[in-house]
């Protein structure tokens, strides 16, 4: 692999959970933050967990990327009513589409008792922990809209939009247990043609399992994505993939692991040795990846573009 230098921000970790009374709603974690620019400001629309852990979703806005100012409550509740986020709002992905940010994240709930959970693989659930995609949409980051669950069927999670439309429709990238998939849509609701992403035989550090973690990036090259794979020890690392722009499901090719699980921020928190990323920013040739550091915080790597695709070359 050519050059690829990913540095940690000294200011990591950028957000940590707050202790005061108020802050009640992220006292368990603020991690897996989405990420957009919107009006020359970098928006982190990040995961909140209470202690009852439960997901809610704050913001934090920055000039420069690395300094940011949250809101004293979330932005987006869990909504009592719906029975598919008993236990909340989970990674969030953001997609810019006209003047419309969208947000595809995992709507997480329980099943109901005696209801039959699905054995994934062999990653059947002691805990019947439901997991569904769903999507809303702001413009402003101030009033969200639900759109619902969007895959109703399926327990999928890690979803997120592609930043463009292939043959006419809207693509969606996603893991359904453990297999990375594409699917696509005519209206952001509906998903058919759900095609599997073939993967070359997997790396150690990628042995349990392989999905999405930031939405990708439109290059000369094909579609960038930063994504995560778990291994046999259940570490969770990054790497880069890119796909083929007409064809999202070929994976053109993929390199990795660009981030470990090193700091005493990655390796010890609520679930220790993950990062995971649900955003990323581009600024010219700089790529601003914030990621959640062991499920507990929020720190920010950076690379660079050109050196990025030229490591999958
Ligand atoms: C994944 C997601 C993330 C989490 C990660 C590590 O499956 O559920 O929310 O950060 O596991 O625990």
């Amino acid at each position: 692999m050519a050059l690829l230098t990913v540095t940690r921000s000294q200011a990591n970790p950028l957000l940590a959970p707050r202790t005061e009374a108020v802050h009640w709603w992220e006292q368990h974690g603020v991690f897996n933050a989405a990420a957009a620019e919107c009006q020359g400001k970098i928006v982190l629309l990040y995961r909140a967990v209470d202690p009852l852990m439960i997901s809610r979703l704050g913001l934090a806005i920055s000039e420069d990327g690395e300094h940011f100012q949250r809101l004293d409550l979330p932005v987006v509740d869990a909504d009592p009513n719906e029975p598919f986020e008993r236990l909340g709002v989970e990674d969030p992905r953001l997609t810019p589409i006209g003047d419309t940010y969208y947000v595809v994240y995992t709507a997480a709930s329980l099943h109901r008792l005696g209801e039959q959970v699905p054995d994934l693989a062999g990653i059947s659930a002691d805990i019947p922990w439901r997991v569904r995609v769903a999507l809303m949409s702001t413009r402003d980051f101030k009033s969200f809209t639900r759109h619902g669950i969007i895959l109703p069927d399926i327990t999928a999670k890690n979803a997120m939009l592609a930043p463009g439309k292939v043959r006419g429709r809207y693509v969606l990238y996603y893991r359904h247990g453990i297999r990375p998939m594409v699917g696509y849509s005519d209206d952001l609701l509906h998903w058919t043609d759900q095609e599997e992403i073939r993967w070359p035989p997997v790396e150690p550090w990628e042995a349990l399992k392989i999905g999405g973690g930031a939405p990708p990036l439109e290059t000369e090259k094909g579609w960038l994505m930063v994504y995560h794979a778990v291994d046999a020890n259940r570490v969770y690392r990054l790497g880069l993939a890119l796909f083929d722009r007409e064809h999202p499901a070929r994976l053109i090719r993929r390199v990795g692991p660009i981030l470990e699980p090193e700091e005493p921020y990655e390796t010890k928190g609520y679930i220790p040795n993950v990062v995971f990323t649900c955003g990323l920013v581009q600024r010219d040739d700089e790529i601003l990846l914030y990621y959640g550091g062991a499920d507990y915080v929020i720190g920010l790597a950076r690379l660079s573009l050109s050196e990025a695709l030229r490591a999958l070359e």
